[in-house]
């Protein structure tokens, strides 16, 4: 029995099944003591080490999933970019015309992330089969974000300009990832991971004619190309209302939304297709009374068929543990008979 993957399939459930996302690090102390003896560079890069973090928040909560500790930048190495965490990731050499992206190299499969995909091997190989393991990437548009901006900023400017100035550049970087993601999904899949997450964090910088044309093509040809290995995808969309029914158009058996949305009017709108969400990280900040009424009010409001219960974006840093306590026991105290 494994609660994430018949709830994927939308088979009826004895539960909801829960997991958050972030939930490896950041919040939790002994995550924190591991990070005053290792960089975070150390810690992701080095199978043992990612395993046990990986590992961490299982040993605390009765989580259905197990995500890799990685980061989206994980495989970019194997392309050829240099890059640092200060938190965020800042990339050495920021991509911005046409020597950069011909620079990018072309990975052979054995070369992308191998630690990765070793970590993913032994974290399947330590959980329970009740435990699903999930891999993850960065969508294209996403880590194009980080690459042609060098770092996190609001709005990602520069990123827009290129869309409107370099199209068929924009283009060109963002077939070269998808395809090295999908390489890289295929890959963790083959490892041993039940199921794989893209992150679409950024996706909603465009209109949403302007996706159509130069984003939809990459995303949808990673996706296809990752469902030929036979691994579930989930989708997550954070802040892109406007792209919403067009990313439930695209090749993926679970769509992630953020907190803005209405998951149960999308799930009444994609019928046959789970979704994935949607408490707001911040509600958790607020402690868990807060927490216990957002969770109850989420699984009042959306069918348990096909629901994984999840916050709408990440775990923030400061989450008490105790909240994360009270989502737990809200979820699995909901009645079974319902
Ligand atoms: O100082 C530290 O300990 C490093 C902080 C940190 C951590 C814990 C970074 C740098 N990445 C991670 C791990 C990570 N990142 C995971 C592993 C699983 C887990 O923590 O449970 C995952 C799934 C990610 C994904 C990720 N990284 C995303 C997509 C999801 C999201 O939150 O939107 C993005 C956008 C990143 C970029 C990134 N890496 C790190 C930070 C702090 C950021 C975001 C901030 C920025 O844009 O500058």
């Amino acid at each position: 029995m494994n609660l994430l993957l018949e709830a994927i399939r939308g088979e009826p459930v004895a539960r909801r099944p829960l997991w958050i996302m972030r939930q490896a690090g950041r919040c939790l102390p002994e995550y924190r003591a591991l990070r005053q003896s290792h960089s975070f560079k150390t810690l992701s890069g080095t199978p043992d080490l990612a395993a046990e973090v990986s590992l961490l928040p299982l040993k605390r909560f009765p989580f259905d999933a197990a995500i890799v500790f990685a980061d989206i930048m994980s495989p970019l190495p194997a392309l050829g970019v240099e890059f640092d965490f200060a938190p965020g990731p800042v990339v050495a050499d920021p991509i911005r015309d046409p020597s950069g992206v011909d620079r990018l190299r072309s990975p052979d499969p054995d070369e992308v992330a191998p630690e990765v995909i070793e970590t993913v091997r032994r974290v399947r190989d330590t959980v329970p089969p009740e435990v699903a393991v999930l891999g993850f990437c960065g969508a294209p548009w996403t880590l194009a974000a980080y690459l042609v901006e060098g770092r996190g900023v609001k709005d990602f400017p520069m990123l827009r300009a290129l869309a409107a100035a370099e199209p068929r550049l924009l283009g060109t970087l963002l077939g070269k990832l998808s395809d090295a993601m999908a390489t890289y999904l295929t890959a963790q899949a083959h490892a041993g991971a039940d199921a794989v997450q893209v992150f679409d964090s950024w996706a909603g910088l465009l209109s949403l004619a302007d996706w159509e044309r130069l984003i939809r093509p990459h995303l949808e040809s990673m996706l296809t190309t990752v469902g030929e290995a036979g691994v579930p995808r989930i989708l997550f969309v954070q802040n892109a209302p406007h792209l919403l029914g067009a990313y439930a158009d695209l090749p993926a058996e679970v769509v992630s939304v953020d907190w803005r949305e209405d998951i149960a009017a999308a799930q009444c709108r994609w019928p046959g297709r789970a979704v994935q969400g949607n408490i707001d990280p911040a509600v958790l900040l607020g402690g868990p009374a807060p927490t216990r009424k957002a969770t109850e009010d989420l699984l009042g409001h959306v069918n348990r068929r096909g629901h994984i219960v999840n916050l709408g974006h990440g775990l923030m840093p400061d989450t008490p543990l105790q909240s994360i306590e009270a989502l737990v026991e809200a979820v699995h105290s909901e009645d079974s008979d319902e």
